[in-house]
């Protein structure tokens, strides 16, 4: 593959590792880290030998913001001429499973950037916050919207107000991490549950993926007609047939992803 001067890209089988890897500024978010995650991740996603993606930083940090030093400089005429930042919506909008594999801090920007992965494990060393408002700033890559919809006003609002620090086992209780493993364990439990998701059919796991995140886009009457709709066009895959067919046989399903 391709090689980046700010993180590292690996396939282990059908799934793709992306690893930040800016360690002095403890993996912080300038315009390259956004552009080389973005390009690695497009490539990924494009990929059909591709079935899942998982993002993951160092042990002392997945991410500790967006660069502060090179924001500082900056006036209102830059940020919104050049749209500062905009870029990370084309992650969002990543159409394959995602995993967000978070040891350490996860700070401002990283906070932001693990909440748009699908599902978000955190190892026991996690911390996680929005201290934007600490630097005369609130969070800009959805960090108030993606925060309020995992874990509700009050915690949301408690952290982009105080930019307090929130532990992993708090962090789980609230709705914002789907498993707290030992740090040891992050990346090994990272790949599995990666390994897990893309040995599902493709065009399914994307159905269910993209089925999920319209619940946070529309009303529940319309969220459902459009997960009746996806449920239907599941029935248009050869997986669908193989998954049922094996069921009845008493086999493991071997998905073609198509
Ligand atoms: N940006 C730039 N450099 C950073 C950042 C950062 N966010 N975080 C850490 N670094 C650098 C430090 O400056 C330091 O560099 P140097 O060795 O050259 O002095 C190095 O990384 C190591 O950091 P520390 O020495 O501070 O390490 P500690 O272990 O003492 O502390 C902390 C770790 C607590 C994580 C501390 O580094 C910290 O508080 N970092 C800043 C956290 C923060 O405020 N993050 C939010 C940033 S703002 C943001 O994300 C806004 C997103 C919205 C932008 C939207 C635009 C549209």
């Amino acid at each position: 593959t391709h090689e980046y001067e700010t993180i590292l890209v690996e396939r282990r089988g059908r799934t793709g590792l992306i690893t930040l890897n800016r360690p002095k500024a403890l993996n912080a978010l300038n315009l390259q880290v956004m552009n080389d995650v973005v390009d690695a991740a497009r490539q990924l996603d494009r990929d059909p030998d591709i079935g899942c993606l998982v993002l993951t930083g160092s042990a002392k940090a997945f991410a500790a913001g967006a660069d502060i030093k090179e924001m500082q400089p900056r006036g209102y005429m830059d940020m919104y001429v050049s749209d500062w930042f905009t870029a990370w919506d084309q992650f969002a909008a990543v159409r394959k499973p995602t995993v967000a594999a978070v040891s350490g801090y996860a700070l401002g920007g990283g906070c932001e950037l693990a909440m748009m992965c699908d599902i978000l494990l955190a190892a026991d060393t996690a911390r996680f916050g929005q201290p934007e408002i600490k630097l005369g700033v609130i969070p800009g890559i959805g960090g108030s919207q993606r925060l309020t919809r995992a874990v509700g006003k009050a915690k949301a609002m408690d952290l982009c107000l105080t930019g307090r620090m929130m532990d992993a086992e708090e962090a789980e209780r609230a709705g914002l991490v789907s498993r707290v493993v030992p740090a040891g364990e992050l990346l090994d439990t990272a790949m599995e549950v990666a390994g897990t998701v893309a040995g599902m059919s493709a065009p399914v796991a994307m159905m269910a993926k993209e089925s999920v995140a319209r619940s946070f886009e529309t009303t529940l009457t319309e969220g459902v007609r459009f997960e009746r709709r996806l449920f239907h066009a599941t029935f248009a895959t050869e997986d669908q047939k193989e998954g049922m067919a094996a069921f009845v046989e008493k086999r493991d399903p071997e998905f073609r992803h198509r």
